[in-house]
């Protein structure tokens, strides 16, 4: 504080005291409503460009793509399905953060203030052209406007939290580089200080506006997806030409603790890098497939795929980066179309027949890509371009309209979700999105077993306890799962009924436990006889590894 101007009255030096600190609350202010009001205007001219263009959504998906992989793979363990939450709102404190920081340097320095605004827009604006699934220079529109609106209310807020003399008297530009009342000028010994009344009318303004940009922009983001939302509504699924058998008897045990064999859809795993579930309209859906050895490309409707023979199948789907035992994998009752036959009707021959491609690249309208190998697509597995789960339409976040299945293979190499395009190519010639971020090209499913009751750390009474989970082995299926206690021998458990070897098995086995601390462990082997490996690996490259165990304390 400057205590150097002589001839200050009491009077007067408690106004500028007050005067100096109320200020900084200006400042403050004004950086998070020019904050708000750009984030506010980005999102409704989002409306007009596309949700996803938008600062927050684009920053965000810029990160992901750029997350090292085991950054990734720390939050996917962290947060779960939360990681995309906890990333926006992180993206949201930092500009909060930067806004109350811009706001404090446009008191002193209006110019530089507002231009900081304007640098942020330029980083939204590049991290909207950055995205995969970015849809021209458009993409860089609601960061640019929304910081054009956010550096013009920053500018006059800050002009207007400015000591009354001051601002009469000092044009912008080098009146800027000056503090308050360091010019000297005529605001500084009698001034009044700032106009308070003016600065909360303006900035309450200009907040209420903003509030009602961005309501305005949510609403219109919303509505564009309506003709999506009403062409699911409308989806009546056909009936499977090939219906799925019966799940077996006995195929769900029916034990607490233990989930049902078929997983709901509301409580399947979702793991995608979209921050905003992308909604497609079935009705201008298009999948167009080309590229290597396809002698006849085609583009199909939506309406083109359910005049094909619908089959239905139930089938296991696993995520790479489930750990041991993690809950990144559910079974579906899935329907739709053979991907194979489709494929063999293009003209497209596979490797092992002498065709020129060997890696199938699905795009999805969010830029995602995954490659899968041609061979397992058309060895006479149920490879499928599904649209329905359990009996419904795909779930917008399961991927409606059409997504693709692949038994036996991690779903980052054959599940994509929104799929609009399909490329046969070479695994030599192109790496897809999870390939160049250090996964592997190839990663069939590994033999795993998990222990779902008796919790860890539960405490269950001595005598007899029910141990029990499940098994997967996708397209080999479980021969057998055994169950140790402490470092005793391997026993083997009862396997419940089999639905078929692309879908995971439930077992059972029943322990006479005695008082103390116990470690359970489980391994299974599959159809192949191969053991599941005690070896540890983690995620990356092709998938975790090793045995699961449960520590619980017998009462
Ligand atoms: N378009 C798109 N498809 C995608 C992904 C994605 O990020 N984008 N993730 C894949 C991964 S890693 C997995 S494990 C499965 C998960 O499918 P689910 O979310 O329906 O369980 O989708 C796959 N398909
Ligand atoms: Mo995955």
């Amino acid at each position: 504080m400057r205590n150097r101007i002589p001839h200050v009255t009491d009077d007067k030096k408690e106004a500028r005291d007050l005067r100096y600190r109320t200020r900084p609350v200006a400042g403050a202010a004004s950086g998070l409503v020019a904050g708000f009001a750009a984030l506010a205007v980005a999102e409704l001219v989002s409306a007009a460009v596309r949700p996803q263009a938008g600062p927050v959504i684009a920053v965000g998906g810029a990160a992901i793509d750029r997350t090292p992989t085991a950054v990734k793979d720390w939050a996917i363990r962290n947060f779960g399905t939360n990681d995309k939450l906890v990333l926006e709102l992180g993206i949201l404190a930092v500009l909060a953060l930067f806004a109350l920081v811009l706001g404090m340097v446009a008191l002193r320095f209006r110019r530089t203030g507002a231009a900081g605004v304007l640098l942020f827009g330029a980083v939204g604006a590049a991290a909207a052209l950055s995205r995969p699934d970015s849809s021209g220079p458009g993409d860089a529109l609601p960061s640019l406007v929304g910081a054009c609106a956010g550096a013009a209310v920053l500018y006059l807020l800050a002009g207007l939290s400015a000591p009354r003399g001051v601002r009469a008297g000092a044009p912008a530009g080098p009146g800027d580089t000056g503090g308050p009342g360091d010019t000297g000028g005529p605001g500084d010994t009698g001034g009044t200080g700032w106009d308070r009344r003016r600065f909360v009318i303006a900035a309450s303004a200009a907040a209420a506006a903003s509030a009602g940009a961005g309501a305005l922009g949510r609403g219109l983001n919303g509505a564009r997806g309506r003709g999506a939302v009403a062409s699911r509504d409308r989806l009546v699924l056909p009936m499977p030409a090939s219906p799925a058998p019966a799940v077996p008897e006995g195929a769900g045990l029916r034990l607490p603790g233990v989930g049902p064999f078929l997983t709901p859809n509301g409580s399947f795993y979702r793991v995608d890098t979209a921050l905003v579930v992308p909604k497609v309209d079935a009705t201008t859906w298009e999948l167009r497939i080309h590229g290597k050895g396809v002698r006849r490309p085609r583009t199909l409707s939506f309406d083109d795929l359910l005049r094909r023979e619908p089959i239905e199948r139930d089938i296991t789907l696993t995520c790479v980066s489930n750990e041991v035992g993690g809950s990144y994998v559910g079974t579906a009752r899935w329907i739709g179309v053979r991907l194979a036959d489709l494929l063999a009707e293009c003209g497209v021959v596979p490797p092992s027949k002498g065709g020129p491609a060997d890696q199938l690249v699905a795009r999805s309208v969010d830029g995602m890509t995954l490659g899968t190998p041609v061979e397992d697509v058309m060895d006479g597995r149920d490879a499928l371009l599904a649209i329905g789960m359990n009996g419904q339409p795909l779930p917008f976040a399961h991927g409606f309209p059409v997504r693709m299945v692949v038994p036996g293979l991690y779903g980052f190499v054959s599940a994509c979700k929104w799929i609009e395009d399909i490329e046969l190519t070479t695994f030599d010639s192109y790496d897809p999105y999870w390939v160049k971020r250090g996964w592997a090209r190839r990663a069939p499913v590994k033999t795993q077993s998990r222990i779902d009751t008796p919790r860890p750390f539960a405490r269950p009474k001595a005598g007899p306890v029910t141990v029990a989970g499940v098994a997967w082995a996708q397209h080999r299926g479980i021969d057998k799962v055994e169950v140790r206690v402490d470092d005793g021998p391997w026993q083997e458990a009862r396997l419940a009924a089999e639905d078929s070897r692309d879908t995971w098995r439930q077992w059972s086995f029943p322990w006479e436990a005695t008082r103390g601390g116990h470690t359970l462990t489980v391994r299974a082997t599959d159809r192949t006889g191969r053991v599941q490996t005690e070896k540890r690996t983690r995620t990356v490259p092709d998938g975790a590894s090793g045995w699961h165990s449960v520590v619980v304390t017998v009462d």
